[in-house]
Formats: structure tokens, sequence, C-alpha cells
């Protein structure tokens, strides 16, 4: 049910944990630029997500601006939505402690990311790894935010969202008839590139965590390195398939081909009619050409971005600015609602 009680206003977040790949840039940073145009927008550089594991801290801060640079160089700009970093806003950690006493234990055990993350080690991982899926839920509504543009990876966190923002409604209601205090979140997950996989194994993600280089094509890949991990995509022994049922049972031809669809702005069916019956060789080549004439421009304008520093710190403080003056009245509101002492009532 659309929520017409919030204005629409989007937020994402991107972890400073790596090098971004192209399932980060299609089912999230080429979303953001598009939306930017008519919709509020905030992109989180979501550095207290990234600590749920080990990170080294002299890198912290540059990784910080690696996702920076790569939100503008993918379209985002700065005057038309907020490019700022998770820890220069306190709200983010303030709602989230609320939001651990309101989401429940059962939930997050579900959660299936967790499980995959932790795998047979869950009694070592930290608490914020368990608990990450609540301070997601944080990021988002601290803003009241009523739109996420995500990969398909986050379905599951998003759904947790709307179940901790709904509970938050109830349990602190406004009275009768009062509209919701919270919207409930929407994942825009819809369109080309909502899920990448891996290309060695068409039945995994593409991730940054993967220990293959060769799984995933990274937006600093130059031309030469992208063609080449194309080139050596996992494939099989038929040709490129005229028509969608002959990828059924095909994970890593039906991966190429989303990929290609993806990154040439066309219908799969489209590509599926262009190269029907062609052999492995020329497909990858051409989805090569493809590949490398829509990554260039991001990955030349994120080494420009990345050469000034300052300028993207500046740029991070400003939105971190205005993240903050967005949230405080949200914030003083969940404080009264709470009933806090001191909190104006
Ligand atoms: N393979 C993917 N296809 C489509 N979208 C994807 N996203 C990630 N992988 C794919 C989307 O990218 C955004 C940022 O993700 P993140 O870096 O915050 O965390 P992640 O989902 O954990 O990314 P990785 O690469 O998979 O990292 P690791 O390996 O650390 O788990 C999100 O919107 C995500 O949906």
């Amino acid at each position: 049910m659309t929520d017409t009680t919030h204005s629409p206003r989007v937020f994402s977040g991107v972890q400073p944990t790596g090098t971004l790949h192209l399932g980060n840039y299609l089912g999230a940073l080429r979303k953001f630029a598009r939306l930017q145009h008519d919709h509020d927008c905030l992109f989180c550089i979501v550095d207290l997500h990234a600590i749920t594991v080990p990170q080294e801290p002299g890198k912290l801060a540059d990784q910080t601006r690696h996702i920076a640079a790569a939100f503008l160089a993918a379209g985002v700009e700065p005057d038309k939505a907020l490019v700022y970093a998770q820890s220069a806003v306190p709200a983010h950690t303030e709602l989230a402690w609320y939001f651990n006493c309101v989401a429940r234990m059962g939930w997050l055990q579900r959660m299936t990311q967790f499980k995959d993350k932790a795998g047979k080690n869950s009694e070592a991982m930290s608490v914020g790894l368990f608990d990450y899926p609540v301070l997601q839920a944080a990021d988002i509504l601290a803003f009241k935010a009523t739109h996420v543009p995500v990969g398909e990876d986050q379905k599951q966190h998003l759904e947790l969202s709307r179940d901790i923002a709904a509970k938050f409604n109830r349990d602190f209601g406004e009275p009768a008839g009062a509209p919701d205090f919270f919207p409930l979140p929407e994942p825009l997950i819809d369109g080309p590139g909502a899920r990448v996989m891996s290309l060695r194994d068409g039945t995994k993600k593409m991730s940054k965590s993967d220990p293959s280089d060769a799984s995933r094509i990274n937006l600093s890949d130059t031309p030469e390195q992208i063609a080449k991990k194309i080139r050596k995509a996992k494939t099989d022994t038929g040709g490129v398939p005229g028509e969608a049922d002959g990828l059924e049972g095909r994970p890593d031809i039906a991966n190429l081909v989303s990929i290609y669809a993806a990154l040439a702005d066309i219908p799969e069916a489209q590509v599926l009619s262009d190269h029907a019956g062609s052999q492995f060789g020329p497909f990858k080549a051409a989805l090569a050409e493809v590949a490398v004439e829509a990554l260039r421009p991001v990955g030349d304008l994120m080494r420009r971005y990345l050469a000034d520093p300052d300028e993207l710190d500046r740029i991070m403080s400003r939105s971190a600015d205005g993240a903050r003056a967005l949230s405080e009245p949200v914030m003083s509101d969940v404080r009264r609602i709470i009933g806090f002492h001191g909190s104006a009532s």
C-alpha cells in the first residue's frame, strides 16, 4: 500500500569495506543517480556498518572517501542529494539503540545474511554483525525515508525495517486516529542489475568478499582487466539462446545476458534476439565492449575525485550538516514519544 502520510524520501547506504563492483554499481549507485532528479535523497557511506567486522583504522577514512568518489562518479550530484559518512550523524546510533529495544531476538535470528556471513562461527562474530539490520532500520527511519534503492540481497533487511517501524508505531502510538509516526519504508529493487552474480559461479552473488577477484568486475578495473574477466567468465558449451526459456538451468549464461542488458540499457529479450545462436567467444567480446564503454567514465571520474580528497571531505561535511538538520526534529519527537526525562512534553 502506498504511504500518503509521509513525504517521499530516499535513503540508501554502501559500506566502505573494499573496492566497489558491478553489482554495487547496478544494484545501487546507478539507481541513486537516477532517483536524485525527482526525489529528496540521502546517500550514506555506512562506516558504522563496516566496523561490524574488523577494519584497519588507518584505512577507514580513505575507504570512506573512495565510496563518496564512487557515488559522485556514478552521477550523484552533491547539490541534489546528501552524500555523507554515517559516523558523522549521531541520530543513526541513537535511534539504533531505541530500535534494539523494539526489535525481537527471533526476528534477527531469521536474517539469512548473518547466517551466510557468520557460517559455523556465529559465536565468534561481533554483536554488531548480528544487530546490523537494526542499525539499518535506524539509518532509514532517522530521516523518515520512505524508499530504499538496494539490490535484492537486502530485501529481508528491508522487511525487518518495516517490522520495526510498525512495532514502534504500535508500541508508542500517538492518539487514536493520528497518522503513524514512522513510514513503512519500501525497497526499490526492480530493474536490471538487481542481482548481479559471480562471473565464476552464476548461483552466487557478485560480492566484495569473494576471495576470487576474477569473480567480479571492480569499478577500479582497467579496460584490459574488465575484458579479461569477461573472457574468462564461466559459460557452457551451448551458444546464446534466442529466447528466455533457453536460459533456464543456465545461471552463468543468464547472468551474462542480464549484465549485458543492464549495461546497454536494453531489455534482455533484445540481447537474446540480437545474439541468438552466437558462440560465447564473440558474445563475450561484445559484452566486454559494452562493459568497458559503460564503466570507463565512472572509473575515470572516480580517479579524478580521489585526487582531491579535501574537496570530497568538504562535500561530505556539508552533507552531514544537512543530514543532522533533517534528523534532529525526528529524534526530538522520538525522545518525547518514548517519554525520556528532559524531552519536551
Ligand atoms: N551482486 C549484487 N547485485 C546487485 N546489487 C548488489 N549489492 C551488493 N552486491 C550486489 C548492493 O550494493 C549495495 C551496497 O552493498 P554493501 O557494500 O553495503 O554491502 P553488501 O551488500 O554486503 O555488498 P557485497 O559486495 O556483497 O559485500 P560483502 O562481500 O562484504 O557482503 C546494496 O544496496 C546491495 O544490495
